[in-house]
C-alpha cells in the first residue's frame, strides 16, 4: 500500500504545492503516495462553522476548540485502513526536533495525520486526548502549522523508492549514508568560468579518484568549519577513514598555525 499522509488543517489549498509541482507531484501521480486532507470548519454544527473561542485566563488571541479537530481524527480514523497505526504528529515548537533520521523512520512506515495548529494555539485537551506526537522545525514560530508539515512531508516523499530520477541521489545527500552525515561537497556546472570564476580544475581532470577524494574533503572542511557535531557524530560511528582523519589533522594544523602570535582564530 502507498504511503498515506491525512492533514487536518483550516488550510487545505495550502497543501496543493505538494500534489502539484516537483519531485512530491510526480511521486504523487505515481501512485507511491497519497494525501487526504480535513478541514476541522467541516466538522462543526453551528451556522457560524466555529472552530475557535477566546482563551480562558484572558490574553490575546484566539485558541482552537477542541470538538472539531477531535472530530476530525476520529473522521481520519474511519477513513485510514491501519486504523490505530499512523501517528497523529502536531507541529509545535514545543516538540522534538525533527531529522532525517526520522524522516527515513516516516518513509518506511505505512504514513502519518498532521494535525495543523493556528491562531495562538490548540486546546490543550484536544493535544492529551489525541495527539501521540509532537515535532518541531526549529526553535521558530510560524503563523500555523502547516509549512512545517509541508516540510516534513517534502522530507519523506523524496525519500521512497521511485520519488527521485536519480536513484541514488537520495543516498547521496548530505545525511544520506554515502556522505556519512557529512555536509555535501560544492557543486558545479557550465560555464568552466563564470564571471572570472573557474570550475575547480580537479572536477574537469577526469580523474575520478582524485574527484571524489577532492569531493570528500571538502565535505569534511564545511563540517569542520559549520558543524562540529556532526563530525563528532560521524566519527563516533566510525565513519571516519584513516584518509580522512589524516586530512582532518591537517585542517586542524593549518587552522593553529594561522592563529598563532596574531590573536585572531
Ligand atoms: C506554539 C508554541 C509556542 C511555544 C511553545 C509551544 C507551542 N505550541 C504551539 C502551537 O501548537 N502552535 C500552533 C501551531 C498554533 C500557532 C501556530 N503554530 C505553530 C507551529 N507555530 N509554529 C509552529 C512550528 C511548528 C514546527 N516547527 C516550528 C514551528
Amino acid at each position: 500500500m502507498p504511503l498515506r499522509f491525512d492533514v487536518i488543517t483550516l488550510f487545505p489549498a495550502l497543501f496543493d504545492v505538494v500534489v502539484e509541482q516537483g519531485i512530491t507531484a510526480r511521486a504523487h501521480a505515481r501512485g507511491l503516495w497519497e494525501l487526504h486532507r480535513w478541514n476541522p470548519r467541516d466538522e462543526t454544527s453551528d451556522v457560524h462553522r466555529t472552530v475557535d473561542d477566546r482563551p480562558y485566563g484572558g490574553g490575546p488571541g484566539m485558541v482552537m476548540l477542541a470538538e472539531p479537530l477531535l472530530r476530525a481524527v476520529e473522521r481520519v480514523r474511519s477513513a485510514r485502513p491501519d486504523a490505530r497505526a499512523a501517528p497523529v504528529i502536531l507541529l509545535s515548537p514545543a516538540g522534538r526536533r525533527f531529522d532525517q533520521r526520522r524522516a527515513l523512520e516516516l518513509a518506511n512506515s505505512s504514513g502519518a495525520v498532521f494535525v495543523c495548529g493556528r491562531y495562538e494555539g490548540i486546546d490543550q485537551r484536544f493535544i492529551d486526548a489525541a495527539v501521540d506526537e509532537e515535532i518541531s522545525l526549529g526553535d521558530f514560530v510560524l503563523s500555523g502549522g502547516e509549512i512545517a508539515a509541508l516540510a516534513i512531508i517534502d522530507a519523506v516523499v523524496r525519500l521512497l523508492p521511485g520519488a527521485l530520477s536519480h536513484e541514488l541521489s537520495a543516498e547521496q545527500d548530505s545525511f544520506g549514508r554515502s556522505l556519512s552525515g557529512l555536509l555535501d561537497c560544492p557543486h558545479y556546472t557550465r560555464p568552466e568560468e563564470f564571471r572570472g570564476v573557474r570550475v575547480p580544475e580537479v572536477l574537469l581532470s577526469g580523474h575520478h579518484a582524485r574527484i571524489e577524494r577532492w569531493r570528500r574533503e571538502q565535505s569534511l572542511r564545511l563540517t569542520f568549519e559549520r558543524r562540529p557535531d556532526l563530525l563528532a557524530q560521524a566519527r563516533a560511528q566510525g565513519l571516519l577513514t584513516a584518509a580522512d582523519e589524516a586530512f582532518l589533522r591537517r585542517l586542524a594544523e593549518a587552522r593553529g598555525e594561522k592563529s598563532e602570535g596574531n590573536g585572531q582564530s
